[in-house]
């Protein structure tokens, strides 16, 4: 049966497969266990031995960031495995890999990822990744292109969706906290201190951003165009000067492409505003945060062209298939469905971004970047900053056309 474990009976477990063990090398006695999970839900062990070393995700059956006044189904542990799987066969470069997976124990034995950071700490350290918006562009291009209707028959499709409706737990979180409680008095409600009040408040007042919310909300509900990773902000992200790795699919599901877009988006732009609030020489802050928004630009255009070049190359799909457009004249049509196509994507990941945003300086999660700013006065002005822009975006996302829009917006924020 399901037990968790912890750093004294984590190494036993282990032992029991070979493979593992012959990974680690030596015995469990010369085994290091360490905890290291510091996200909301679940228990991370790094272990490493003699030989090398590996990372193990065990679920809890409760919200970790809560306590257990909130359980959640160890199910989550294999929606994660089977996203992980997907992911891996189409985007191998940005997964990690997977040695073992233990449904009854909720448990994950994967690739340890070393040198890698988790890359929102390395924003906060002001490090520059170049090589970050190439790989995450590759990485949501594939992932999202070949689990859509653009790339696989219908009933193929339906068969992978349906692997994944269960998921509903990890998507009732994100219905909640992403896209009804920052607009409502809800319990879980915090922000970092009084000089936020008022901001809040208006939200709560804001008709407009409601009605706007609650449509992305529906595409949230309705719109399964993909399977999407479902949180991909930067802490399920891990970098290096060369690598990109994409971690923690657990809220995987088939849901609208602009989510993960939008998730990626959003927690550069948060980034970029908090940066403001930390102690730097100004000269080098100032070229950081540049570099933050060129990556906000590069990320979109990469994502674009790549997954362009993916529907122009495949034709796997029963989405606009091939024959229906073979003329001249179908042809023609076909490049005015893709612009279209990449014009509403683009508005919904803007709309996502701004609803990623809110969420993490109203709602129940917060960030790092934002939550070390050791001055009240200078952190709210930072995330007031960030809450001006994600209000506009998120009510007239149709009005920014391109990138070019969003950073520009957020220079003037
Ligand atoms: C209660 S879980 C809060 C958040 O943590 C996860 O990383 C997701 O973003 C979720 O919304
Ligand atoms: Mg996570």
């Amino acid at each position: 049966g399901y037990r968790p474990l912890d750093d004294g009976t984590l190494a036993g477990y282990l032992a029991r497969s070979g493979d593992i063990a012959a990974r680690l090398g030596g015995g469990p006695e010369e085994w290091q266990v360490r905890e290291v999970g510091d996200g909301n839900l679940n228990l991370v062990f790094i272990v490493t031995g003699p030989a090398g070393g590996v990372a193990v995700k065990q679920a809890l059956p409760y919200v970790r960031l809560v306590g257990e006044s909130w359980p959640l189904p160890l199910s989550r542990a294999f929606f994660e495995h089977e996203a992980l799987a997907e992911q891996g066969r189409v985007a191998p470069a940005q997964t990690p890999r997977i040695y073992h997976y233990d449904h009854e124990m909720a448990l994950t034995v994967m690739e340890l990822l070393r040198p890698h950071v988790i890359m929102r700490k390395g924003l906060a350290a002001g490090i520059r990744y170049p090589h970050f918006a190439r790989d995450i562009a590759q990485f949501m291009a594939t992932t999202l292109f070949y689990t859509s209707d653009l790339a696989l028959p219908a009933a193929e499709k339906k068969r992978r969706m349906a692997v994944f409706c269960g998921n509903t737990a990890l998507c009732k979180i994100t219905e909640d906290l992403i896209f009804t409680d920052p607009y409502r008095v809800a319990e879980l409600n915090r922000w970092t201190s009084p000089q936020l009040d008022k901001t809040a408040a208006e939200f709560r007042a804001d008709t407009a951003a409601k009605a706007a919310i609650s449509e992305l909300k529906r595409k949230f509900l309705t719109s399964a165009e993909a399977m999407i990773h479902g949180d991909l902000h930067t802490g399920s992200i891990m970098v290096t000067a060369t690598e990109t790795k994409v971690i923690d699919p657990e809220f995987s599901f088939y849901g609208p492409m602009g989510f993960d877009i939008g998730a990626v988006i959003g927690n550069l732009l948060l980034a970029y505003f908090a940066q403001a609030g930390h102690e730097a020489e100004p000269s080098q802050r100032d070229g950081y945060r540049a570099w933050i928004l060129d990556q906000v630009d590069q990320v979109w255009t990469k994502f674009e062209g790549i997954f362009l070049g993916l529907w122009k190359d495949h034709h796997g799909g029963d989405l606009y298939p091939a024959d229906l457009f073979a003329d001249a004249e179908g042809q023609a049509a076909l490049r005015r469905v893709r612009a279209d196509y990449t014009t509403r994507l683009f508005a919904d990941s803007v709309g996502f971004a701004a609803a990623k945003m809110i969420r993490r300086i109203l709602g129940l999660a917060h960030i790092e970047e934002l939550e070390t700013i050791a001055d009240p006065d200078v952190r709210a002005t930072c995330e007031k900053r960030a809450l001006r822009l994600a209000r506009d975006m998120l009510v007239n996302r149709g009005s920014y056309r391109s990138i070019g829009d969003v950073t520009a917006a957020a220079k003037k924020s």
